[in-house]
């Protein structure tokens, strides 16, 4: 799992492994919390869309530290900031980077998770966390508000009155209350949680590439459209499904009773 050694787009700030179809995406900023630094994005969503087009990779997990998984954007790198300055570096660009990835991408946090650390991690597909992880949006104790996302994924994950509660007040919310609320879907306790996470994503690795996609297209169309037009976007692509060979494989074994090997197309 991350005993492997790095892979060629790892670089100072970011480590990437491999194995089981799983690539791991390591944030490696230790002396700064993992605070996102343009650098740090930048090699992460390189190294993320390499990492998409590469057929041997089925999900991505994307991890920090026990420490934190990532304390926000780097507060040094902004603190003097002009508007023309923010608008001229367009870092949100290689945010939006990130969301043209096809591969589930699986945000697994420790530690800290604030203000653009915890947008990164609600841009994922998936977010699981060890029980000593920490989410909050404390953007405003610093005299602004979330500005990657932050207001609009936090409160369709929560709810209006817990996310106007974290990011009104700063406050930060365990992950017990993070999952009792949707934010994460998972929590294991921090000795097993690599462990637990990569069970998890070798379970998805091993499941059918056209079949990822597609669920992980339709559950976002839940916020995008109607019902009505959900539900037709999602039936196009269950019938689109049946022109795989991995459906015929799928429902072969099933009923020869044995386990399905899936091949991506
Ligand atoms: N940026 C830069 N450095 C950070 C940092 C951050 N976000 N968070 C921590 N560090 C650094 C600290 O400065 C310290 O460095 P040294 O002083 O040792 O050089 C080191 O990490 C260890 O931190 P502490 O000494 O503070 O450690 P503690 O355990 O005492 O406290 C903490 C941990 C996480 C509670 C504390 O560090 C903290 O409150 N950190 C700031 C959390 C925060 O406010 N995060 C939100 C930042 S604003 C956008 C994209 C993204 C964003 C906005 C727009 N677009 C592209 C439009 C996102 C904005 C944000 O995330």
């Amino acid at each position: 799992m991350t005993t492997q050694s790095p892979d060629v787009l790892s670089t100072d700030e970011l480590i990437v492994t491999r194995a089981d179809g799983v690539a791991w995406l390591r944030l490696n900023r230790p002396k700064a919390l993992n605070a996102l630094s343009p650098s740090l994005m930048t090699a992460l969503t390189d190294a993320a869309l390499a990492l998409d087009a590469d057929p041997d990779v089925r999900v991505m997990v994307l991890i920090g530290s026990e420490r934190a998984f990532a304390a926000g954007a780097d507060i040094k790198e902004m603190a003097e900031a002009s508007p023309v300055d923010m608008l001229t570096r367009d870092t949100i660009a290689l945010w939006d980077r990130l969301r043209r990835v096809r591969k589930p991408l699986l945000a697994a946090v420790s530690g800290f998770c604030l203000g653009g650390g915890c947008e990164l991690a609600m841009a994922c597909d998936l977010l699981v966390a060890a029980d000593n992880a920490v989410f909050g949006q404390p953007e405003i104790n610093l005299g602004v508000i979330p500005g990657a996302g932050g207001t609009q994924r936090l409160t369709r994950a929560v709810g209006k009155a817990l996310a106007m509660d974290m990011i009104l007040t700063g406050r930060q919310i365990s992950a017990q209350e993070a999952l009792a609320h949707g934010l994460v879907s998972r929590v294991w306790p921090l000795e097993v949680f690599e462990e637990e996470v990569g069970e998890m994503a070798r379970a998805i690795a091993a499941k059918a590439p056209m079949a990822l996609r597609m669920a992980t297209e339709s559950v976002d169309k839940a916020f995008e459209t109607s019902l009505a037009e959900g539900l037709d976007a999602e039936r196009q692509r269950f019938y689109g499904l049946f022109a795989t060979e991995d459906q015929k494989e799928g429902m072969k074994a099933f009923v020869e009773k044995r386990p399905a090997r899936f091949i991506g197309r």
